[in-house]
């Protein structure tokens, strides 16, 4: 097997490549990223390369060159990028998409192509979103992952491409920081815990969002890839729950583990989008098809969050 990850360098893409590489050999995960740099561990741990999703040759070259059979495709613009600069989200999302979703075609690729909570908008259940619902976003972010969803189930059913795809909730994780998403309130606020005890938060106290702790979306992640075709109902469009808090629940949890710990609230335009996302997801499907459970909830999390945080921070 030789596996490419596209944005490697990312938040996910670190522990997704660091995950691969432990379970199917260094050498075999090559790790691409646009113009972030490689973090150390990646760049040293397996092969690395510099390509951009958007440049259908370049990118036939790496998979021509690696001999690539799988590909995690996880560059992305995230939902706040994508409303400062919507033309680059459409462009990276949904044209650098139909790319890797051409080239797998050609090659006979396995692909994960995964969506996002941002599916959803208003006119969705707002507690427990079932499954199958309705999709129609406000951000462009939610455009080019709904437009995704659709377009990845088109190459299984009428090119046979085996792509897979989770709608991811926000990812909280302590090794790489997200860049650009309305979610990043969850991971700031452990950061500034750890380095200054106090942390002005970007949506409002009673923000209640679904949310992941890493291992557990890395977890899903390889699991759905694991999972036996035949089992599938669903390809690239699944919902995957953690666990739910709202922005005053979590500043409550690092308080009681922070003596000291201050939060205070200060909404921006982040606050619109996270307005228009759900507070709870139907993962059922998802635990159906190929046995989904979460590990991990509020506590645990911050208990590990707060470990890690404060040996890597000093
Ligand atoms: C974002 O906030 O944009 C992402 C997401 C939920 O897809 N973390």
């Amino acid at each position: 097997m030789m596996i490419l990850v596209t944005g490697a360098a990312g938040q996910i893409g670190t522990d997704l490549t660091t995950t691969l590489r432990e379970k199917f050999g260094n050498q075999n995960v090559v790790a691409m990223g646009r113009k972030t740099p490689m973090p150390k561990d990646i760049a040293e741990g397996g092969p690395c390369v510099m390509g951009d999703v958007t440049d259908i040759e370049g990118y036939r070259k790496i998979v021509d060159g690696y001999q690539i059979d799988t590909v995690y495709h996880l560059a992305a613009i995230l939902s706040a990028t994508g409303e400062s600069n919507p033309q680059l989200c459409y462009d990276v999302n949904l044209n650098g998409l139909y790319n890797i979703l051409e080239v797998a075609k050609d090659h006979g690729q396995r692909l994960f192509c995964p969506s996002s909570i941002a599916v959803f908008g208003p006119g969705t259940p707002l507690e427990n979103t079932p499954q199958e619902t309705v999709l129609k976003p406000t951000t462009m972010y939610g455009v080019t992952k709904v437009a995704g969803e659709l377009l990845c189930d088109y190459y299984f059913h009428k090119y046979g491409v085996d792509v897979r795809g989770i709608r991811y909730p926000g990812l909280i994780s302590w090794k790489t920081r997200p860049t650009g998403g309305t979610t990043d309130y969850a991971v700031e606020i452990y950061y500034e815990a750890v380095l200054n005890n106090r942390y002005e938060c970007f949506v409002r106290a009673d923000t209640k969002l679904p949310m992941m702790y890493m291992p557990d979306a890395i977890k899903g992640t390889l699991d759905l890839m694991d999972a036996p075709l035949e089992s599938l109902k669903h390809h690239s469009d699944f919902n995957f729950a953690g666990m739910s808090f709202s922005a005053q629940e979590l500043a409550d949890c690092i308080s009681a583990r922070m003596p000291g710990f201050e939060c205070t609230f200060k909404p921006d335009s982040r606050q619109n989008i996270a307005d228009s996302w759900p507070d709870s997801i139907d993962d059922s499907a998802a635990s159906e098809e190929w046995g989904w459970k979460p590990s991990y909830d509020l506590e645990k999390m911050s208990d590990d969050m707060l470990e890690n945080l404060k040996r890597k921070l000093g």
